[in-house]
């Protein structure tokens, strides 16, 4: 279980200016993570692009993390795709490449029910051995899961957790109060990650740990010690992160990620794919000059 508790980073995915999938700087920003204390990382989330990329670069990208990590932090596949049947796929791809869990997010686009959620993710565990993390983003899915959702997926010895990424943290709670100690529960919005800890998470998925992955594997040491935590350093840490993250939801959080990682030398270029937005001159002025002056 130790393995699963701490800091998850939800990696992007490095693009060279064409939008291809940039191997050798994937392999640096991992390099990097690690060098951080980070617990493991989510891979072929949201941040890093995982519903505007093939099937095939997904699982590309997962062959490279593993062999860039090496075993030396824990390892979550995100497989989740709107269709049970490519998710199992990818679900299988993880397992073969040697995948420690894998995550799937709530089935959006087509409206089912519980019961069809449920069903999805009992296929994607049946197909293979690998425990599951469901990834519950209502900001994004549109979709609400039911306490009672909950509470049957945890039976399952399978289900070992869920991946919270909301803002409602009485929400998070009451998932600990009627799941039970051993469900684990992620905090995935990193500016609440203090008060999810309090509501009873044991770690957190985030995006914002690509840049800063320092602070938030010190709140987690300080949220996991036996004694008291600090309050008012975690409240100082905490406050620290949410500065960079107040300005950087006033431009884009993937472009702004991956426009840090570029301006730090991890990777060679800022590019996002389309859809997603580029920046404007302007605003990569702006996001440059913020950044020199917290650098100093
Ligand atoms: C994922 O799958 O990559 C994530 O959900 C990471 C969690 C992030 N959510 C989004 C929508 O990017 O780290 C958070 C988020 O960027 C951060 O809290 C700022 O809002």
């Amino acid at each position: 279980r130790d393995a699963f508790c701490g800091i998850f980073t939800a990696l992007l995915t490095p693009m060279s200016e064409d939008g291809e999938i940039d191997f050798p700087s994937l392999e640096r920003l991992v390099e990097h993570q690690i060098g951080q204390g980070i617990r493991g990382f989510y891979v072929g989330g949201s941040t890093g692009e995982a519903f505007i990329l093939t099937s095939d670069e997904r699982e590309r990208i997962l062959e490279t993390v593993v062999r860039a990590a090496a075993g030396r932090v824990t390892i979550v596949a995100h497989v989740g795709c709107i269709g049970t049947k490519e998710s199992i796929r990818l679900a299988k791809h993880a397992e073969r490449q040697g995948a420690d869990a894998v995550s799937a997010v709530v089935p959006f686009y087509y409206k089912v029910t519980m019961k069809e959620i449920r069903e999805h993710y009992e296929a994607i565990m049946a197909a293979t051995s690998l425990p599951m993390i469901v990834y519950h983003f209502p900001g994004a899915t549109g979709v609400s899961l039911t306490m009672d959702f909950y509470e049957q997926l945890s039976r399952t010895p399978q289900c070992i957790g869920v991946k919270f990424t909301s803002l409602n943290l009485f929400e998070m709670q009451q998932i600990r109060t009627r799941c039970g100690k051993q469900f684990l529960i992620y905090n995935g919005h990193d500016e609440v990650y203090a008060g999810g800890a309090s509501a009873g998470a044991d770690g957190a998925i985030g995006s914002t740990f690509n840049m800063m992955p320092g602070l938030f594997v010190r709140m987690h040491e300080l949220v996991s010690a036996e004694e008291r935590p600090h309050m008012p350093t975690l409240q100082a840490l905490q406050a620290e992160a949410n500065e960079v993250i107040a300005h950087m939801v006033q431009f884009d959080v993937i472009a702004y990620e991956k426009y840090i990682l570029y301006l730090q030398g991890v990777l060679a270029t800022p590019t996002v794919r389309q859809p997603l937005k580029q920046f404007t001159r302007e605003e990569r002025e702006r996001i440059e000059s913020y950044y020199a002056q917290s650098e100093t």
